[in-house]
């Protein structure tokens, strides 16, 4: 985790004040304040906040991953000259990935175009949002031409959505962008706007 260099940073000036402060008295005991000394109390303040910021985070990070799908990435067009002045209808999908591919694509061989799967079908200018829930123990990735071409990845146990306009009409390739031992089974989905 990101967060651990200042971990160990908050210890180092945890422990360095007692040590200073010690050192300081033996050799001024007339000074109560002195400089080092209120420098090293400016430097215990910082460890504490510091603490304070991490131990949130920690919390933050724990409610996300209890509730499952707390993460929403959200990849949403601007509205485009199609979709200008329209209230988008919502039209959701949910994909289950794990070693049956997405949603069982592991079962459905072919190829895109000619037998893509899944398939999701929405009108133009509807708002399509897309659950995708990771069931397995490895990291599988999602994207889908042209609307999310950068993918994201869902690491095994969980979940996220994906959220964009349909404003432009066709048939988009949806696959995994990561890759991972069932890869060849998450490249043929489909999104088919009309
Ligand atoms: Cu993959």
């Amino acid at each position: 985790m990101a967060a651990e260099p200042s971990h160990s940073k908050i210890w180092l000036q945890k422990e360095r004040p007692n040590i200073d402060l010690a050192h300081d008295m033996g050799q001024d005991p007339n000074s109560e304040f002195s400089h080092a000394e209120l420098f090293v109390l400016i430097h215990i303040r910082i460890g504490e906040i510091m603490m304070k910021n991490k131990m949130l985070a920690i919390i933050v990070i724990t409610v996300a991953g209890v509730l499952g799908g707390g993460i929403l990435t959200l990849v949403i067009g601007l509205p485009s000259s199609p979709c200008a002045g329209i209230t988008p209808i919502t039209h959701s999908f949910t994909i289950i990935e794990n070693l049956n591919g997405y949603n069982g694509s592991a079962y459905h061989p072919g190829s895109w175009l000619t037998k893509p799967w899944p398939v999701m079908n929405v009108r133009q200018c509807e708002m399509v949002v897309i659950k995708i829930m990771n069931t397995d123990i490895q990291t599988h990735g999602f994207a889908v031409d042209f609307y999310a071409t950068r993918g994201t990845e869902v690491q095994g146990g969980q979940s996220l959505t994906v959220q964009f306009l349909a404003s432009k009409v066709g048939q988009f390739r949806v696959y995994c962008n990561v890759l991972c031992s069932v890869h060849n089974s998450m490249l043929y989905g489909s999104l088919d706007v009309t």
